[in-house]
């Protein structure tokens, strides 16, 4: 892909978005911070566009330590006086309805708007939407949203929208050639106050030493398959305190030929795959991850599939070692 912009967004979207009176924002479950950034952002945005009811719903968990701050900000169940006189739906860094968890069966009817670059949302035939896989995160997307409008972006809103590209962008590390924009976009939401160095300490400081310690203990418990290229491992129910994914893959793409990364994550019943791969490696881990039901992007998704540990632990290593050699 050579230099390229953000398409506009189409008139009928922001037909929609500027005539509601009454909205419901909402995301995927497990928010990150680009998740949970974009709801709050487009939030801030549907009010400044005059829609008197704002709801931001998210089930939760708020697992990640930089999620906690915010997370009293967002319902984690919809009432029948929240879904009364017809809600729009605003949907963010999420195009599928199975991902926002038990919310999906109370808003399935509602007119829905969807913001996201997932490339598996292409697929679901939203009427009202942004898909947009190459905005490195969503709220790039509601940045667009906001100069669209020419709604100014505040200081906190600013920092909202750089917050969710950090992580995203893994702080600046995940970012593909061609994609120039984001950075020219970046630069305005810092002019305008995001700070990078808050954020980093925001995003990656104040974690307990157990976790730590717990990515040492998935190090220890990796094992290989591939010639060495895949690195698995695995954290337990009876383990304690948090599975630190994000810092285990970033530790283990470190070694010399590992490509792709995956996490088992055992909890009640089911088991999150967590899979990662490098920046140059061809292995799509968002197809992978659909065949069990999961998605995401093609070099960071995941899955939960529910079932036994060790059997589910054991047709995964056979399968991704199968489709890693087939790539
Ligand atoms: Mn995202």
């Amino acid at each position: 892909m050579n230099k390229f912009s953000y398409p506009p967004f189409s008139e009928k979207l922001l037909k929609v978005l500027k005539s509601t009176s009454k909205v419901i924002i909402t995301g995927h479950t497990k928010p990150d911070g680009d998740c949970y950034n974009s709801q709050l952002a487009m939030g801030h945005l549907m009010r400044a566009l005059g829609c008197k009811e704002v709801i931001l719903a998210n089930e939760g968990p708020f697992e990640r330590e930089e999620t906690k701050i915010v997370e009293h900000l967002f319902e984690k169940k919809l009432t029948d006086e929240m879904l009364s006189n017809s809600p729009l739906l605003i949907l963010v860094d999420c195009g599928e309805l199975n991902r926002i968890g038990d919310f999906k069966n109370q808003v399935k009817n509602l007119k829905t708007v969807v913001l996201d670059h997932h490339p598996t949302s292409l697929s679901q035939g939203w009427e009202f939407s942004y898909i947009f896989p190459a905005s490195i995160s969503t709220t790039l997307i509601v940045k667009k949203l906001y100069d669209t409008l020419n709604i100014e972006i505040t200081l906190e809103v600013a920092s909202q929208l750089f917050f969710g590209f950090a992580t995203d962008s893994g702080f600046f590390k995940f970012i593909p050639p061609h994609n120039g924009i984001a950075l020219r976009e970046v630069a305005d939401l810092i002019e305008k106050g995001a700070s990078p160095s808050e954020t980093n300490a925001l995003m990656s400081g104040g974690k307990p030493f157990l976790y730590l310690k717990n990515t040492s203990l998935l190090i220890d418990r990796t094992s290989f398959v591939c010639n060495d290229e895949v690195a698995l491992s695995y954290f337990r129910l009876s383990d304690n305190g948090e599975c630190p994914s994000d810092s285990y893959y970033s530790q283990i793409m470190s070694v010399e030929n590992v490509k792709a990364v995956c996490v088992f994550k055992e909890l009640e019943g089911k088991v999150v795959l967590g899979l990662r791969v490098n920046y140059n490696s061809n292995f799509n881990v968002s197809a992978f991850a659909l065949t069990y039901g999961g998605g995401g992007h093609i070099k960071a998704s995941g899955a939960t599939i529910e079932g036994n540990y060790q059997e589910i632990v054991d047709k995964v290593t056979k399968d991704i070692a199968k489709a890693y050699s087939n790539k």
